[in-house]
């Protein structure tokens, strides 16, 4: 038998400030993100307002009539689609008598049913603390018999009247816990440190993980669904003869996430801090793309990110039509240079972004000239396998090649640091 959806309102404001399509816009994700965490939607209120109400966010006479028809739809459970204060929480809930789940605990909540991996458990955990931490919350005697619901899944359930003292201990347990995790992963990505790598971002759901799928022929899970990647995962893969990369898949992004929930996902997004080259992931079908763009890079600009180089991907081509298309590419040209417009389900425009991405190594590489020592055989192998020769000669004299070559950047220092470590240890040998 399916278990029984939980029956819930939907409630947002109406800035009086911000158009209205904006409100819409966002009213429609929180359906989507209600609907990823499995909840009927019975109906939605949205109240037009300059500013919060200190006490209880929207008027009271509202909660009043959202009171009364939560009670002649049998329903216990009100999403708000803003972040509220404990006190606001507190009070919405005295007036309603109904459980009050905010815009990020119904986002932690979706984590906590989609983390897989052990580091993403860690970190939905972490971050669902962090969250309770600054928003205690009470257990309300008249709320008993709907326990279990949003908000209250996973380690949510215990940590409700587990004093602060005690969730900060917890925390610093799964600090720690993640960053043995962490440093695991730094191992790896030193052993690929010669490598150039890239990684995927963007808005939850713009396809990221079908175009991993697509470049590295993986099987990774993709859906129609609000953050169905919680954790990170890094293949290799050739983008021409000669040309490996590595490519991470990682965590989507979405509007007003609070700052320590991002916090939380750090080992995660430790992929998207150290690569070359950013792809930032667009849903090309999406009526307000210019504002999730938006929203991206803020979240990019909060991990430290925004002096990456990044390659715009307009992804859902397949979903527009003809004349639209044409309107709104021309848009997108304009404000960003370096752009590739494809479709990651069918495939079109693949070969126009592995050219780009080729452009991009090219770009990245820098012509050079280079003296090493015949005593180190090894590096002059590594040079051949990774670099673009141009001319090389052998110096019987010196006892050195002399060569030329188009390099990375990133090998040129470690070449150059193995010479130079050569030469410090011939000198100390001389005396
Ligand atoms: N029509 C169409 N659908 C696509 C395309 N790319 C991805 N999708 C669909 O969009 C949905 C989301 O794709 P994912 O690859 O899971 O998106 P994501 O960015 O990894 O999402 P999260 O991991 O949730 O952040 C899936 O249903 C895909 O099949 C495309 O080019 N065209
Ligand atoms: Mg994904």
């Amino acid at each position: 038998m399916q278990k029984k959806k939980e029956k819930a309102f939907l409630i947002g404001v109406h800035w009086k400030s911000e158009d209205k399509a904006l409100t819409n816009e966002s009213m429609k994700e929180l359906q989507n993100l209600a609907a990823t965490a499995e909840v009927e939607i019975i109906s939605e209120f949205i109240q037009s307002l300059e500013k919060p109400k200190t006490a209880t966010y929207i008027g009271t006479g509202k909660l009043t009539e959202i009171k009364n028809k939560a009670k002649k739809s049998d329903v216990h459970t009100l999403i708000f689609n803003n972040n509220l204060s404990p006190s606001q929480s507190r009070n919405i809930s005295d007036i309603t008598h109904c459980n009050v789940v905010d815009r990020t605990e119904l986002i932690l909540d979706i984590f906590a049913r989609h983390a897989r991996t052990k580091q993403a458990k860690l970190q939905v955990e972490l971050a669902q603390l962090e969250y309770a931490y600054t928003k205690l919350k009470r257990k309300w005697k008249h709320l008993s018999r709907i326990q279990g619901g949003i908000g209250f899944r996973g380690p949510g359930e215990t940590q409700i009247e587990v004093d602060r003292r005690e969730i900060q201990k917890k925390m610093t347990a799964l600090k720690a816990k993640l960053q043995n995790i962490e440093t695991i992963s730094r191992t790896k990505r030193k052993h690929r440190k010669n490598i150039l790598s890239l990684a995927l971002v963007g808005y939850t759901n713009a396809g990221k993980s079908t175009l991993f799928n697509l470049l590295t022929k993986e099987k990774r899970y993709t859906a129609n669904k609000l953050f169905a990647t919680l954790d990170a995962k890094t293949r290799a893969f050739f983008i021409a003869k000669n040309q490996r990369l590595i490519i991470t898949d990682t965590i989507g992004f979405i509007r007003k996430l609070p700052h320590r929930l991002v916090k939380s996902f750090h080992s995660t997004l430790l992929e998207v801090l150290e690569a070359d080259l950013l792809l930032h992931v667009v849903d090309i079908s999406q009526p307000n793309l210019f504002e999730l763009i938006a929203a991206v890079n803020d979240v990019l600009e909060e991990i430290a990110v925004d002096e990456k180089n990044v390659l715009m991907v307009f992804n859902k081509i397949d979903r527009i039509e003809g004349v639209h298309f044409k309107f709104i590419k021309k848009k997108l040209m304009l404000e960003y240079p370096d752009h590739v417009f494809i479709s990651a389900k069918t495939g079109d425009g693949l070969e126009r972004l592995q050219q780009k991405i080729s452009t991009f190594i090219q770009r990245s590489k820098i012509k050079i000239q280079l003296e090493i020592p015949f005593k180190l055989p090894k590096l002059l192998a590594f040079v051949h396998e990774n670099a673009e020769i141009l001319q090389q000669e052998n110096h019987e004299q010196k006892q050195i090649y002399k060569i030329k070559a188009n390099i990375d950047r990133q090998l040129l220092s470690t070449v150059k640091k193995q010479i130079e470590e050569f030469k410090l240890r011939e000198r100390i040998n001389e005396i």
